[in-house]
Parts: structure tokens; sequence; C-alpha cells
């Protein structure tokens, strides 16, 4: 598949200063030689610029910067060249038809970057890298991106591979004189290893809430009966009449998301239809879509008014929604409206029935009071997240699955050193856990791994 030459617009398709196409192939400085008759490019160095017009049989369509990178030292490793045009789309577009016609075939979605993968210069994950850089819309992603870029994810796994391939070599040299009943791989020591690979692979999975909190924000659902004031809180953390507030029970009927960045960190806030039975079809919807926010939420907002006398049923309410790892925030809201004894009563009452630890904040969102301290309190949960960090960050599902993989594998092994099995399950069992280790950098993969991950790149990259 390596054999051809492609070609792509590596810069947004639109009006630019400049643009540039990527060539890549071994026949990328003929294809384009054929359209730049100035200069003999075969006689050039790599890492060299050469001005001219691009041609078009004797038609010049532009003047341009020609970058030349002859293999392997090129982003590919192959022959490359990058062609900078006047940034205009129409101009890119009669340049990719040219090179088409002298040879060169359109890129795939991702392809310049499988290729980079496939030659060997960079892995798996810092081929996925190379998306989350260009997808990073912060600081924090970005770093975390680079991170990886840099191998830091492959450098944790490569070095527990690594150890671990020792072992399996001596169980396996173990299989070989299997007659004798001899033990080559010394199985405390085994177990240590195992042990300290099972502490890291846990602290890479643990890392990936964060990774999540960076990568995709954290989800915050804002919840509670009909007029609780959820819209109005929505809009004093954002500071903007986003959403209709009325005094009318059911006033937002669908879910109204916006993201609200908190010390570097993305919120997505999620207002939703007030919690109630109710007779009318779309705020029915509504209500239902409401509890499917909270499913993939991080953490809860539950809104109670706190001049409520009876609150049975938020209390019910809040109980089917509670989950271990959902962070349960309980707001009472409305204060300026009642006295400080009915919110002191109110958070007691709370506090009585529901055993799951959650934070107690009373808040008036038509005064601005306390929002500060709600605030304060999501970001804690994201510092929280960010204090058992590990310096790599897991924030690709792919790689969470893997880890997960790995750490139930190397359990096994564990079991199977303790209940003493044959040498041969326990070799088994070792591999396969090696096997999952290396599919993070793509030592172990497949087309199908590959093309899922390449096929959401764009064209171009
Ligand atoms: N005094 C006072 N009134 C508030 C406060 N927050 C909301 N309200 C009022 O309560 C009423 C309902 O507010 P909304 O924000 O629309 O309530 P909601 O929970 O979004 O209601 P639904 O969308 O119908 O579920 C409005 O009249 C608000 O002005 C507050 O902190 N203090
Ligand atoms: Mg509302």
């Amino acid at each position: 598949m390596n054999n051809d030459t492609i070609c792509a617009l590596a810069t947004a398709n639109g009006v630019g200063a400049l643009g540039i196409i990527r060539v890549s192939g071994v026949e990328a400085l003929a294809v384009v030689q054929k359209s730049f008759p100035g200069k003999n490019l075969s006689k050039q160095k790599s890492h060299t610029i050469h001005y001219g017009y691009f041609m078009d049989g004797e038609e010049a369509i532009d003047e341009v910067m020609l970058s030349i990178f002859l293999a392997p030292k090129s982003f590919t490793t192959e022959n490359s060249v990058e062609i900078a045009f006047h940034g205009s789309p129409h101009i890119g577009k009669r340049i990719l038809e040219t090179l088409i016609k002298n040879g060169a075939r359109m890129a795939k979605a991702g392809e310049f970057t499988l290729r980079a993968f496939i030659n060997g210069r960079i892995d798996l994950s810092q081929a996925e890298a190379i998306a989350d850089v260009i997808a990073s819309e912060n600081e924090a992603s970005r770093k975390v991106a680079i991170n990886q870029l840099k191998g830091g994810i492959t450098n944790e796994i490569s070095f527990l591979r690594t150890d671990l391939l020792n072992f399996v070599s001596l169980i396996e040299l173990e299989l070989d004189f299997a007659e004798e009943d001899v033990e080559f791989a010394d199985r405390s020591a085994l177990v240590g290893l195992l042990n300290k690979i099972e502490v890291k692979l846990n602290s890479l999975i643990e890392s990936f809430q964060y990774g999540n909190a960076i990568k995709n924000g954290t989800a915050v659902a804002i919840i509670g009966k009909p007029n609780a004031g959820k819209s109005t809180l929505l809009n004093a953390l954002l500071k903007e009449e986003r959403a209709i507030v009325s005094n009318i029970a059911g006033t937002t009927r669908d879910t109204i998301e916006e993201v609200l960045h908190i010390k570097g960190h993305a919120f997505r806030l999620i207002d939703t239809a007030g919690l109630r039975e109710t007779v009318d079809e779309i705020e029915a919807i509504g209500v239902k879509k409401a509890k499917e926010k909270v499913e993939n939420a991080n953490i809860l907002v539950y809104l109670a008014d706190a001049a409520t006398e009876d609150f049975s049923e938020d209390i019910e309410m809040i109980k089917s929604l509670q989950r271990d790892d959902l962070k349960l925030i309980i707001c009472a809201t409305k204060i300026d409206e009642v006295s400080p004894a009915t919110y002191e009563k109110a958070e007691d009452v709370f506090r009585n029935v529901i055993s799951q630890e959650f934070d107690f904040i009373k808040i008036s969102a038509v005064e601005n009071q306390n929002i500060q301290d709600l605030k304060n309190e999501l970001s804690s949960y994201v510092e929280q997240l960010k204090a058992s960090e590990n310096n790599v960050v897991i924030t690709n599902q792919r790689h969470f699955e893997a880890l997960q993989k790995s750490l139930e594998a190397v359990q096994k092994v564990k079991e199977a050193i303790t209940f003493q099995i044959s040498t041969e399950l326990l070799a088994y069992e070792l591999r396969n856990a090696l096997e999952h280790l290396g599919e993070i950098s793509g030592e172990v993969t497949n087309d199908e791994v590959l093309g899922n991950i390449f096929s959401k790149f764009c064209i171009g990259k």
C-alpha cells in the first residue's frame, strides 16, 4: 500500500494567506516535477525550499514555494514535498487536480500519519496524540497531548513490558526442560514484578478520569423539581441570559448545554426539564432526557427550593439518581426568600437521610449569593482527580480499555501462580498480558483497529 504517491490539502479548507498541499511517496518528486519545470528537483538536497511557478501544462496556476524532504527524514519517512500556494481554495483544488493527473492519488483520512506509523517513525499512541494536539482547546489538553506525542505513555508501558518479557523467556525455557522439573523463573520475584505492574496500571487507569475531564470537560447535570431555579442558576453561572426563566413550572423542556471554564478546566453545564410526573407529552420527553443526562454526568447538582416544607419528593429523586461515581452537590435555592433557620433545617433533613457523601450549598441565583462556592466545589472535583494524577494522563478510550484488559490479565497471572497452575498455562496468561500491553503502542494491532483510529482523522493529516 505504500508504493503509491498521495497528496492532500494540509491546511484548513478556506481562504487564507497561504495554503499547503502535502505530497508523499516514492514518486513525490517526480509527480511535482511535471508541474515545476523551473528546477531539477531530483538534484536538490533534503530540507530545501524552492521558488517557482506551478504549471498545468503550459498554464501557470500559481506562484509557489516547494519544501523538499527526502526519505527517511520526513513526516512519513518517505520522499515528501510541501507546496505552499496563495491560500485560495480554488487554486488548491487546481493544484490537487494537476498532481493527480501527474500520477498521485488523493490521500485517505489520516493516511500521512498512518504511513508515519507503519514506517516505524512513531508508535500508535503518538499517532493518536497528533490528533489530540490538533484538537486541543486549552492548556490542560495541550500539555497532555504533547506529553503523549513525546512518547509518554509508551515509555511507561514499554518498560513494564520489557521486564515481563524477561520472565516469559524464563518460563518458556522451563517448558523446554519440562521433564526435569526445574524453575528458572523465580516465582516470588515474578509476583513482585506483577505487583509493581499492577500498581502502575491502576494509577494509569485512575488517571483516565482526569484525562476525560481534560479532553471532554466535566459533565454537570443541573436537576430538580420544576421552578427550583435551575435555569436561573445556569444563567448565573454563565453570567448571561442563556435559558428562559419564568415562574411557570415546566419552562425548560429540552436540555440546554453550555461550557463554563473554571481555572482552565471545562465544565459542561446541562440545564434540564424539571423532574415531575407529567401528562404533557413534550415535557415528559424532557424529563426522560434529563434522567439520561444524569447517567452520563460526573457531577449532579440537585436543586431544592429552600422554602419547601416536605422534601420527600426531592429525597426520593436524589436516591433514584445517585451512583458511586457521581459527585453529588445539593443546593438549597432561593435563600433570599427564607430565613437562615429555614435553610439550616433543610440541610439537616438531607443529612439525616442521604448516606452518600455530598456537599450542601445554600444559594440565591437571583442575588448571586454563594454561586462562587458552587464554582469552587465544581473546580475541586477536577483538582482532586488531578491530585491522584500520574505524570502520564490517559485521555484515550482505547488506551483505557487496553490497560484494563492488561490489568485483568496480570491478575490472572498472579492467580495462576497462587494456585500453582501448570507452567504452560502460566506462559499463556503471561503472553496474554504482554499482548494487551502491546496494544497501546501498536506493537500488537490489526487492520480493524488501525482503520478505526485513522478514519477519524481528517484528510491531509
Ligand atoms: N427569589 C428568588 N427567585 C428565584 C431564584 N432562582 C429562581 N427564582 C425564580 O424562580 C422561578 C423559576 O425559575 P427557573 O430558573 O425558571 O426554574 P427552573 O428550575 O428552571 O424551572 P423549570 O424549567 O420549569 O423546571 C423564576 O420566577 C425565577 O425568577 C432565587 O435564587 N431567588
Ligand atoms: Mg428551567
